[in-house]
C-alpha cells in the first residue's frame, strides 16, 4: 500500500529541505518505497481533520491503510522496520543505530531549535542578544562531542543508517548559521548525506512543490 505523508503547502524556507517532511521523504527514497504527498496550509494544520492525525497540528504525518503516525522518529523507525536499507540486521548494530536516531532528536536537535527560536521567534526581545551566545555555546558543545565521536569515519556506526539520516537532517538546520562548518568532519558528514541519490530525490521533490507554489 502506498503511504501518504503530509507536507507544508508552502514551506517557510522556500523548499531548501529544512522542513521535517524532507527526512521522511529521504527515508522512503532510501528504501525505494513510492509515496504520495498531501499538502496542508498552516490553517488546515490546526483544523480537526489534521488534528485527528497529528495532535500537535504539525507536519509531517504518515498514513498507510489504517495506520496513522506522527513524529519523524516514529515514522522513520516504522519505515526502517518494514524495509531493508535503513537499519542493520545484526541486533546490536540495530540498537546502536536506533540510539543515534534518538541522540539526533533528543540530544543534538534541542539546542539547534533553541537557536531558531531565539533568532526568529524571540529576536525582538530585549534579552535575545544576551541569550544568543549562550544557545550557540550549547550547540558548539554538542557538535564538538559529536565531531570527536565521528572522527574520520564516514558514518556514525558502520554503514549508513537511519541514525545518520536523522543526524544529517538535524545538522542541516544549522546551515544558515554556518556553525557546522566550524567542524570540518561534520561539514563533510552532512555533505556526504546530501550527496546520496535518495537525499537528492527527496530534496528535489519538496523543492519542486515550494518553487511552484503561487505567490501570496
Ligand atoms: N517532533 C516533530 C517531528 O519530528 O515530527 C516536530 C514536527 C514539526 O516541528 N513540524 C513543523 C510544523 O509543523 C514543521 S518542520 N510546524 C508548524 C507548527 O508547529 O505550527 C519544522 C520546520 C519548519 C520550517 C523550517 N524552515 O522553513 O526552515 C524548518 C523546519
Amino acid at each position: 500500500m502506498t503511504p501518504t505523508i503530509t507536507a507544508f503547502e508552502r514551506s517557510p524556507d522556500g523548499g531548501m529541505g529544512l522542513s521535517r517532511d524532507t527526512r521522511v521523504r529521504w527515508a522512503l527514497e532510501e528504501v525505494g518505497q513510492p509515496y504520495k504527498v498531501r499538502l496542508v496550509s498552516f490553517k488546515a494544520m490546526k483544523e480537526p481533520a489534521h488534528l485527528a492525525l497529528h495532535p500537535f497540528g504539525q507536519i509531517p504525518t504518515y498514513e498507510e491503510g489504517d495506520l496513522a503516525l506522527f513524529e519523524t522518529g516514529s515514522i522513520i523507525f516504522h519505515i526502517a522496520e518494514h524495509h531493508a536499507g535503513l537499519l542493520p540486521s545484526d541486533a546490536s548494530a540495530r540498537a546502536r543505530a536506533l540510539t543515534w536516531m534518538f541522540a539526533a532528536v533528543s540530544t543534538v536537535e534541542p539546542p539547534i531549535l533553541d537557536l531558531v527560536t531565539v533568532k526568529i521567534i524571540e529576536g525582538d526581545k530585549p534579552w535575545a542578544a544576551q541569550r544568543l551566545p549562550l544557545v550557540a555555546g550549547r550547540i558548539r558543545e554538542r557538535l564538538a562531542q559529536l565531531s570527536t565521536r565521528l572522527g574520520d569515519a564516514e558514518w556514525l556506526d558502520g554503514a549508513f543508517s537511519a541514525g545518520d539520516l536523522m543526524m544529517v537532517h538535524v545538522l542541516q538546520r544549522l546551515k544558515p548559521s554556518g556553525i557546522v562548518n566550524e567542524y570540518a568532519n561534520l561539514a563533510a558528514y552532512v555533505a556526504r548525506g546530501e550527496a546520496r541519490p535518495a537525499y537528492k530525490r527527496a530534496f528535489d521533490a519538496q523543492f519542486a512543490i515550494n518553487s511552484t507554489a503561487p505567490a501570496g
